[in-house]
């Protein structure tokens, strides 16, 4: 097997969550990610599986796939074009422009950019890679609770584990994962903001659902329709996946309060999942009796992501508060 293009990230205990979820929590340091998120398991393992031969990869992102992309492609000595919707803000196309891609603007959210992506791979004979829906993704992001669980050691498991959604690859790699773990019982917090809440739309209607629009400000939670994996395992009486959303205002809040606590910088779609433990979601859950009273350690997974930076902290600041 190819040496993988992620690395192996730490497990952080987070005094100051701890302390307000009554639990243990352990960061899993994804933003430490070479391009900045957990993508770049899933997509590392994509494109070595997919692209050897490859002429150019084309990956549609609100921004962190397309970082991933363009990274890996970099290591492998391909070209890469990304294809980001206008929502994605302009640090993040020069980002990208630095690690060597090509960058196209095309249409307003995450679907309208897949469209075009999609219609590179057929016109330009372009590798297409999707940014959450294909079990080689999946396989990839799996890595994340092998990790843990390494971590962890054979005496410890977790309580639950937490994490953002936006099209459902990372929640189909952590269920993947718990499995390979054999970690099943362990139950998922699936936390997206209201607004670009295709998961949790689902769930509630027990079907796949598209939303007519995004608009939370999380745009990398941005997709209007979940993958069916995600959705076929929400249905799926072994697992318990509990999907809950938190207000733009929240994630932001989130963000600001990891900033000042752990020192670390991450973007709006991370801050939905750091929500479930900053507002207190996770102590309702319990007393909903949803998840246990005596909860074992919480492992968030910092997702991460490149699209904040301190003038686009500030630009969501006053943009929320308004
Ligand atoms: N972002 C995708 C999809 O956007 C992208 O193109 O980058 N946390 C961060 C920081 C992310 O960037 C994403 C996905 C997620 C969480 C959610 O992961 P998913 O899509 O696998 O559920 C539209």
């Amino acid at each position: 097997m190819a040496k993988p293009f992620h690395l192996n990230t730490p497990l952080l205990e987070s005094v100051g969550m701890s302390k307000r979820a009554g639990t243990t929590v352990y960061l899993k340091m994804e933003n430490s990610q070479p391009s900045g998120s957990f993508k770049i398991r899933g997509i590392g393992h994509f494109c070595q599986q997919l692209a050897g031969e490859s002429k150019g990869v084309v990956c549609s992102s609100g921004g962190n796939a397309g970082m991933a992309a363009a990274y890996v492609a970099r290591q492998m000595n391909i070209p890469a074009t990304i294809v980001v919707p206008s929502s994605s803000p302009q640090l993040v196309l020069q980002r990208l422009r630095d690690q060597g891609a090509t960058v196209k603007t095309v249409g307003r959210v995450w679907d309208d950019a897949n469209a075009e992506a999609l219609r590179l791979q057929r016109t330009e004979g372009l590798t297409y890679v999707p940014p959450f829906d294909h079990p080689l993704l999946w396989h990839g992001h799996a890595s994340v609770i092998a990790e843990v669980a390494a971590s962890l050691g054979p005496s410890e498991r977790p309580g639950a584990v937490l994490v953002s959604v936006g099209g459902g690859g990372l929640l189909c790699g952590v269920v993947q994962g718990l499995r390979d773990a054999g970690w099943t019982d362990v139950p998922i917090v699936a936390m997206e903001t209201a607004g670009a809440d295709c998961f949790n739309a689902a769930v509630k209607a027990g079907r796949l659902v598209t939303l007519d629009d995004i608009t939370s400000e999380a745009k990398c939670l941005g997709a209007k329709t979940v993958c069916k994996k995600a959705f076929e395992y929400s249905q799926c009486s072994e697992l318990t996946i509990i999907s809950e959303l938190v207000t733009d205002q929240q994630a932001l809040h989130a963000v600001e309060t990891f900033l000042d606590e752990e020192r670390v910088l991450v973007e709006m779609a991370c801050g939905a999942a750091l929500a479930a433990v900053y507002s207190g979601l996770v102590r309702r859950l319990q007393d909903e009796g949803r998840l246990p009273a005596l909860l074992g350690p919480l492992v968030v997974i910092v997702c991460g992501g490149s699209s904040i930076d301190m003038e686009q902290l500030t630009h969501l600041k006053h943009k929320l508060q308004a």
